[in-house]
């Protein structure tokens, strides 16, 4: 008997991703602590180069707090979401969404991190938020951790790099999980996990200038092992603590690409999809995968691990599997190729049959489909897409409209990918498309790199009115979820 191939599942959860320290603003309001988010500035496009967060140091970090820079924080003052939630919400039930993905700002749970009380204030915001999305049955997908390291924590220990950040991070979780059991069952340990190895401060809070003697690599290795330690123990508890929980892990995709049939050019691909997919095999299959043996021997990486710490990992693999896919990677060993612009990775290369977005990232619908199909395969697990969008400069009319073709244009034809995914049989759950509300951007702090369905007006440094208005891609959308897929 033939099995009929069908789209997109009954109940698959269509919606938005967000993070706090790109929405909230409202930094040092009703007890919040400062994030390590918090410190990354603003600087204008000749002066910078791909990610602010590369850059900070201890020594900025303290001048910050003495007041001595004149820098902008566009993470701080976010699009004021804190404030306006409740209308922003309205605006995704009228999208239709099914889900809705945000995250918790450990700070303004736990100031300082390690805090013996939590800040009530702090819990009643996250409460009212998700009271607000019940009322129009929007599932909350939250994540923990998105590079929000509370700033104290990293001042005090390092950050991740510290073996004690474990047990603060466990006493959080433990925290938000009773406290909002009845109300969220989809959660997420820590977002894109493996940033910690192209930016330990994004990831883990981390100051590497404070470990001279320490490679890059042995400080983010070390520290992400901690946060596998911290992932499996939350995964522990919340099955524990909520009914009918699911929990997730979240990787920054990277889809890399042999640029030649080079047999060179083959194994160095599978590598560095190999280093990507390190992070969701520990978390997948519980434990650490033997290639890794030898990448650490020949980069002289050692990773002290605890009596136990493998036991955890085992007992307590993830539901589910999560990740952020923008764009693929090429990679070749054969001369001196074409670098791309902005983008995070070393050695990737232009694929010439791919166009750009205009910060560089290649865009590649049919690399969702590869990897979905590859995870799939790799893990058997339900897999849920969390971030897929198009940054680009929008522009309003006089009339006030906005119309954003280009993102349309790539959303639908990642959905007709993820589309063709699932008639390969792949297990997906659902997509949430990043930034359906414009944000502030992660890598370069701009207001202007827009995801948004709904515009906010406001700019780089933080001017405007913050209203809200539909661009075109609204009612595109909103058919989409309407339609279950069948209307792209
Ligand atoms: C991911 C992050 C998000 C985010 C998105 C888009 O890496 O999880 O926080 O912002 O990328 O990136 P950017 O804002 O740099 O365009």
């Amino acid at each position: 008997m033939t099995k009929a191939i069908e789209g997109f599942k009954p109940d698959f959860l269509w919606g938005g991703a967000t993070a706090a320290n790109q929405v909230e603003g409202a930094f040092d309001e009703d007890g919040k602590g400062l994030s390590t988010a918090d410190m990354v500035p603003f600087i204008p496009k000749s002066k910078r180069g791909m990610n602010m967060a590369m850059d900070v140091t201890a020594d900025y970090i303290e001048d910050v707090l003495a007041g001595k820079t004149e820098d902008v924080f566009p993470k701080r003052f976010g699009v004021n979401f804190y404030h306006t939630y409740k209308e922003d919400i309205a605006l995704f039930a009228e999208l239709g969404f099914k889900v809705f993905r945000l995250s918790i700002n450990w700070s303004r749970i736990f100031p300082n991190g390690d805090d013996a009380q939590p800040n009530e204030a702090g819990l009643e915001f996250y409460e009212n938020v998700f009271k607000e999305l019940k009322k129009y049955n929007i599932e909350p997908l939250v994540t923990l951790s998105h590079y929000e390291t509370p700033l104290a924590l990293t001042r005090k220990y390092n950050g991740w790099y510290s073996r004690e950040v474990i047990d603060f991070y466990t006493n959080y979780a433990k925290t938000v999980f009773t406290r909002y059991k009845d109300y969220v069952k989809y959660w997420l340990t820590f977002n894109e996990i493996n940033v910690i190895t192209h930016s330990p401060y994004t990831g883990g809070g981390i100051l590497i200038d404070k470990l001279p003697e320490k490679t890059s690599d042995q400080i983010a290795y070390q520290a992400a092992h901690h946060q596998f330690v911290a992932s499996a123990l939350a995964t522990k508890l919340a099955h524990e603590i909520i009914p009918d929980v699911q929990v997730g892990c979240m990787l920054a995709r990277m889809q890399t690409y042999p640029v030649t049939n080079h047999p060179d050019d083959i194994l160095k691909a599978q590598e560095h999809n190999d280093l990507n997919l390190f992070f969701t095999d520990v978390h997948a299959k519980g434990e650490y995968p033997a290639y890794m043996d030898r990448y650490f021997a020949e980069n002289n990486i050692v990773v002290n691990k605890e009596e136990g710490d493998d036991e955890i990992l085992k007992n307590h693999p993830v539901d589910f599997i999560s990740f952020s896919y923008y764009m693929s990677i090429s990679v070749t060993t054969q001369g001196n190729q074409e670098k791309t612009e902005g983008n995070l990775v070393e050695g990737a290369v232009k694929n010439q049959y791919l166009e750009s977005s205009d910060w560089g990232w290649q865009i590649d619908p049919k690399g969702l489909r590869v990897t979905l199909r590859d995870f799939h395969n790799r893990y058997n697990k339900p897999l849920f897409v969390v971030e897929n969008g198009l940054g680009a400069y929008d522009k309003v009319e006089e009339d006030g409209s906005i119309h954003d073709p280009y993102r349309i244009d790539y959303l639908r034809k990642h959905i007709e990918q993820m589309k063709e995914a699932v008639k390969d049989g792949v297990d997906l759950m659902g997509y949430t498309a990043w930034g359906p509300i414009d944000l502030v951007s992660f890598s370069t702090s701009e207001m202007s790199k827009r995801y948004g369905f709904i515009y906010v007006d406001q700019d780089d440094e933080g001017n405007g009115t913050l209203k809200r208005s539909k661009k075109d891609s609204f009612n595109w959308y909103k058919n989409v979820i309407a339609t279950n897929g069948e209307e792209l």
